[in-house]
């Protein structure tokens, strides 16, 4: 259908912007489908890092959330963008199309910001519990050797397949930003099994 369009004896302007069209929603489709199609291995990768700008997106594998009889659709995460800037870092979770109900998921963002497994409850220094349902924003949390403690309140932004969370670097102990984190989501009822997990096994380096 394309071809025959750029074979056309008239290329008018509204005929090359139609041509334009269809191959811009050709790549779309394309760029849809290689983003949720990828069966590629969790991995981690840093664009680029500097004292005060960090960006790193990890992946992970869409399909490979644990099935519970309790939830309709198990929250599956696909991606998770971290930007450390201006003494904040952002989070954008993004679980896979049809998959993020804000009225049951849970996610629990687990950082180990000295990068020293051997210091914290199990390496972990702080946690950040995201509570969609309520408008409950998310609570950044210090660990302890039996539990943890709330340290701060943060909002919370909702896109269609996740949400979005600043934290301030004041609030992780004045951490300078790289760290180390494992994203874990659950939903309730079935709290408080972890349905999926980024990365699948260890935690991702920020840095
Ligand atoms: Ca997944
Ligand atoms: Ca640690």
């Amino acid at each position: 259908m394309t071809g025959e369009i750029l074979r056309s004896k008239v290329v008018g302007p509204a005929t090359v912007a139609k041509v334009l069209l269809v191959w811009s929603g050709v790549f779309a489709v394309l760029t849809t489908a290689l983003a949720c199609g990828s069966s590629s291995p969790t991995q981690s990768s840093a664009t680029s890092t500097t004292s005060t700008q960090i960006h790193v997106e990890i992946s992970d594998r869409f399909g490979d959330a644990i099935s519970d009889l309790r939830v309709q659709k198990s929250p599956d995460i696909v991606l998770g963008i971290v930007d450390v800037a201006a003494g904040s870092v952002a989070f954008k979770l993004r679980l896979g199309s049809g998959t993020f109900d804000p009225v049951t998921t849970r996610f629990t963002i687990e950082l180990d910001t000295d990068q020293d497994q051997s210091t914290g409850a199990s390496g972990l220094e702080y946690y950040v519990f995201i509570f969609p349902a309520g408008g409950r924003g998310a609570d950044v949390a210090r660990t302890t050797n039996t539990s943890y403690t709330v340290v701060g309140t943060v909002p919370v932004g909702f896109v269609t397949d996740g949400c979005d969370v600043t934290v301030p670097l004041s609030l992780l102990g004045n951490d300078d930003g790289r760290f180390n984190l494992r994203v874990r989501v659950y939903a309730e009822p079935a709290l408080p099994v972890v349905l999926d997990s980024m990365p699948d096994a260890g935690l991702a380096r920020v840095q």
